[in-house]
C-alpha cells in the first residue's frame, strides 16, 4: 500500500471516489498544490507580522509536554482572540527571551480565521470549500485555527495525540486541514501519522471544568512507534485527517523553517461539548461555514 499516496487539488473532481476511499481507510489524505507559493507568502508575512505586533509583558510559553499554557487565562482567551505563545525552552526565568522574538515563537492561536482579515480571506477561501465539500461534514463550523511556526532547530515537539481529545463531538466530528506553509520533511518535523488509528477509540480527553484543566485517560494504552509514517509535503499542500487519527511531529532539527496553518472544524449536527476548553463567547459565536 501506498501511504504516501497524494492528489492534486486540480483534479479532486475526477479523483474524488479514490480521495475519499484512501481517506475512510486511512483517516487521512494529501491534497497538493492547493494554494499558491504567493498564497503561503502571504499567510507568512502576516504571521511573522502578527508576532511582531504583540507586545503584551505575558510571555505565554508552549510545550505539549509540560502543557504548563492549560493553566494561563491567555490559552482560555485565544479561543476568541489571536495569542502568541512561545517555545518553553526559549524563555529564560524572568520572562525575557534567549533570541530574537521571531526565533522564539511557537504557535499563533487560535482564533485567526475569524479575528485577522488576511487569515480570515484563506480560511474562508473558495479552494478551502471545495475540500471541505468533500468531507462528510453537513453543518461545518471552523471552530479553531493554529499557525505553527516550527523555526530551524528551535521548534518543539508535539507527542502522539488525537484532536477530539481537545475538541469533542457527539458522535466524532472533528476534522484538520494542516497547510504546509513550507515543505515539510522528516528533518523539519513534518507530520507523523498512524493510517487507520481514526478507526480506534479516543485514548485521552482533556476537560475544561470550573477554571480547571481535567485529563482523564479513557483507554489505558500509550501509541506505540511501529507503523507510523512521516508525511513529506510541499509547500501549499493540504493535509485532511481525521479528529481521531493519531498524529505527531517531532523537533526541528533542519536549518529551515516548518511553518503550517492548521484550522480544525466539526459539524454542527453534532454537540459541541460544553467541557471542550475551547468556548466562544455569547457575543461572538461559532459562525456556520457556507460552502
Ligand atoms: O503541525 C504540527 O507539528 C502538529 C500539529 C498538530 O498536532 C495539531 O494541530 O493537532
Amino acid at each position: 500500500m501506498n501511504y504516501l499516496q497524494k492528489f492534486e487539488f486540480a483534479n479532486l473532481n475526477k479523483d474524488k471516489p479514490n480521495v475519499l476511499d484512501f481517506y475512510r481507510k486511512f483517516g487521512y489524505v494529501i491534497i497538493e498544490n492547493v494554494f499558491e507559493q504567493k498564497h503561503c507568502d502571504d499567510m507568512k508575512k502576516r504571521a511573522y507580522f502578527l508576532v511582531e505586533k504583540d507586545h503584551s509583558s505575558n510571555t505565554i510559553g508552549f510545550s505539549l509536554k509540560k502543557n504548563k499554557h492549560h493553566t494561563s487565562n491567555n490559552f482560555l482567551s485565544s479561543a476568541y482572540k489571536i495569542n502568541n505563545f512561545y517555545e518553553d525552552k526559549m524563555i529564560n526565568k524572568d520572562g525575557t527571551f534567549k533570541d530574537k522574538k521571531i526565533n522564539c515563537i511557537s504557535k499563533l492561536g487560535h482564533c485567526l480565521h475569524d479575528v485577522d482579515l488576511i487569515f480570515k480571506k484563506y480560511s474562508y477561501h473558495d479552494r478551502i470549500k471545495k475540500i471541505i465539500k468533500l468531507t462528510n461534514l453537513s453543518k461545518p463550523i471552523l471552530n479553531q485555527s493554529s499557525y505553527i511556526f516550527k523555526q530551524p532547530l528551535v521548534g518543539g515537539e508535539y507527542l502522539w495525540h488525537q484532536d477530539s481529545t481537545y475538541l469533542l463531538t457527539n458522535p466524532l466530528s472533528c476534522l484538520a486541514l494542516w497547510i504546509a506553509i513550507d515543505d515539510a520533511n522528516e528533518k523539519n518535523g513534518c507530520l507523523v501519522v498512524k493510517p487507520s488509528s481514526h478507526k480506534e477509540k479516543i485514548r485521552k480527553r482533556v476537560k475544561y471544568i470550573k477554571g480547571k484543566i481535567i485529563k482523564e485517560n479513557l483507554v489505558n494504552k500509550e501509541w506505540d512507534e511501529t507503523n507510523n509514517i512521516s508525511l513529506s509535503v510541499k509547500t501549499g499542500s493540504i493535509i485532511i485527517f481525521d479528529g481521531s487519527l493519531a498524529h505527531k511531529s517531532s523537533e526541528n532539527f533542519s536549518n529551515h523553517s516548518r511553518n503550517t496553518y492548521v484550522m480544525h472544524f466539526f459539524d454542527n449536527n453534532c454537540k459541541y461539548s460544553t467541557e471542550n476548553w475551547l468556548q466562544r463567547p455569547v457575543n461572538f459565536p461559532f459562525k456556520n461555514f457556507r460552502l
